[in-house]
């Protein structure tokens, strides 16, 4: 029977533009085969997977958030008590990387906790030859925004494993961050991240996301759509 025991919780979340293969990147790391036709995400998917180090045993919820302008909200609101931010953009289309610089990071700097382990994630390296963002651009970027950087390949599987290995062996060693980890949510925050209380109902990804849009469905001013107001 599965293992469901951890000593700690630990989140990470994917943010970034539409399309620059934040979903792959997931699937590539859970081994999963690559999609030429990966659905875009609507409003935002959970895995889980669970770690053991220097004897703990640890759950880690990776929330992948999608990047459509319109759900752009919703994504803000996993930002609350992550441990850790891939920041991924599309080497092939430098509007995906300035984007970052633009929407993403300021939004995470206004909704995410302070002292996240961030990393900037160039993804789609294996189309080399319609590169529009260089790598010393990513190292530059991910140096002044005090990032880690990779680039990857979700379709070649190159360096994703790597980048979650080096992402979570980063929080591991961050004692500020483990403290925080180890803290229960205040109310108000466990009402408003959403999930905390339902903890045990996380492991099944298709609940999750049920989960997920029945707090959004439930946001949503409904009476007034109804009435076509
Ligand atoms: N060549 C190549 N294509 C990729 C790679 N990663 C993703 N793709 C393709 O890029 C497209 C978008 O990938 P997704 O994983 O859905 O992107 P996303 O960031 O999750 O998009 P949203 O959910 O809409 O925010 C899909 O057609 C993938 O097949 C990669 O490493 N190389
Ligand atoms: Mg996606």
């Amino acid at each position: 029977m599965a293992d469901f025991s951890y000593e700690l919780k630990l989140e990470v979340v994917l943010v970034g533009s539409n399309a620059v293969g934040k979903s792959s990147i997931l699937r590539c790391y859970k081994s999963d085969a690559f999609r030429f036709d990966e659905p875009s995400t609507i409003g935002v998917d959970l895995t889980t997977t669970y770690l053991t180090a220097g004897g703990k045993r640890y759950k880690v919820m990776i929330w992948d958030t999608a990047g459509q302008e319109r759900f752009r909200a919703v994504a803000t609101a996993y930002y609350r008590r992550k441990q850790a931010a891939l920041f991924v953009y599309d080497v092939t289309d430098r509007k995906t990387f300035e984007d970052l610089e633009r929407l993403w990071m300021p939004d995470y700097a206004q909704h995410g906790p302070e002292g996240t382990v961030k990393m900037l994630v160039g993804n789609k390296a294996d189309l080399s030859t319609s590169r529009q963002v260089s790598c010393e651009e990513g190292h530059n970027f991910a140096r002044r925004h005090g990032c880690l950087f990779v680039e990857t390949s979700a379709r070649a599987n190159t360096a994703v494993g790597q980048a979650f290995e080096e992402l979570l062996a980063k929080v591991l060693d961050t004692p500020a961050l483990l403290e925080a980890a180890a803290a229960p949510p205040a109310a108000c925050e466990a009402d408003s991240a959403g999930f905390s209380l339902l903890d045990g109902m996380y492991d099944k990804d298709a609940s999750c996301r049920l989960l997920a849009w029945t707090r959004h469905l439930s946001c949503f001013p409904w009476p007034l759509f109804l009435r076509g107001g």
